[in-house]
C-alpha cells in the first residue's frame, strides 16, 4: 500500500466549490481519463449524509479504475465508504485519534503551511502531507503564500510522500517541478477547465518526465 502511495505523482482533489453535485461521477471518470494518481473528494459545505453518498460513488468508479480514493475531514465516512485514504488540515482531530477510528491500511495525509508543520506531521505519523499554498489561491483563500523557496529544504527534511499544492496550474507546474517538487495536487486548475481529462493528462505528462529526468 505505501508503495503505491510512492507511485502517486498527481493528486486531483474534486471539490464541490467546482463540481456541481450532479457531475461528480463524471468529473471523477474524467480525472480517472487524464490519469489521476489519487483522488480526494473536499465538500466544506454539504452534509455528512450527502458526503458519504456521494463517496461512495466516487468510491465505485476509483476502485474499478484502481485508483485510490481519499475523503477530506470526516474518518467514519473513509472507514465506511471504505476509502484508501483520509485527509486532515491543521485544526481537524489528531492522527492518532483519527486512526483508531479508520481501517487499518487507510492512509492519512495531513496539510502543513511550513516545514516546521510538515516535520511535525511526519513525526505524528502522516502517511503523507500538502505542503502548501504554494501560491495565492482562490480554493483557500485565507492561507498565505509560502512561495518555491521552501520545497528544497522540505524535500531534505522529510521523507514522506510531499504533495505541493496551492495554485498550481498547467502553466506553472515546470516552475514548481524546477524548484524541487515531485508530487503535486491541482484542484482549480484541472476542475476548471473545458476538457478535464486533457489537463490532466497534460500534468500527469509533466511529472512523469520530471520522474524520469
Ligand atoms: N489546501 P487550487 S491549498 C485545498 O495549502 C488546499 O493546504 C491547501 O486549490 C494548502 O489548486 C488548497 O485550486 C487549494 O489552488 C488548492
Amino acid at each position: 500500500m505505501v508503495d503505491s502511495l510512492k507511485r502517486c505523482r498527481l493528486y486531483a482533489i474534486l471539490d464541490l466549490a467546482y463540481v456541481e453535485v450532479a457531475k461528480v461521477e463524471h468529473v471523477t471518470a474524467e480525472l480517472i481519463r487524464g490519469g489521476a494518481d489519487l483522488i480526494q473528494l473536499r465538500a466544506k459545505k454539504q452534509t455528512l449524509a450527502e458526503i458519504r453518498r456521494l463517496a461512495g460513488k466516487m468510491h465505485g468508479l476509483t476502485s474499478k479504475a484502481g485508483v485510490p480514493l481519499i475523503v477530506n475531514d470526516h474518518p467514519e465516512i473513509a472507514r465506511d465508504v471504505p476509502a484508501e485514504g483520509l485527509h486532515l488540515g491543521q485544526d481537524d482531530l489528531s492522527i492518532a485519534a483519527a486512526r483508531r477510528v479508520v481501517r487499518q491500511d487507510c492512509w492519512i495525509g495531513k496539510s502543513t503551511h511550513n516545514v516546521v508543520q510538515a516535520i511535525a506531521a511526519q513525526d505524528e505519523g502522516a502517511d503523507y502531507i500538502g505542503f502548501g499554498p504554494l501560491f495565492a489561491t482562490p480554493t483557500k483563500p485565507d492561507y498565505a503564500p509560502i512561495g518555491t523557496t521552501e520545497i528544497g529544504r522540505v524535500h531534505e527534511k522529510v521523507r514522506v510522500p510531499i504533495f505541493c499544492i496551492g495554485g498550481i496550474k498547467l502553466a506553472n507546474l515546470p516552475d514548481v517541478l524546477a524548484a524541487g517538487a515531485k508530487r503535486v495536487v491541482i484542484v482549480s486548475g484541472l476542475l476548471q477547465s473545458p476538457d478535464i481529462a486533457a489537463v490532466t493528462q497534460s500534468a500527469k505528462q509533466l511529472l512523469t518526465k520530471n520522474q524520469d529526468a
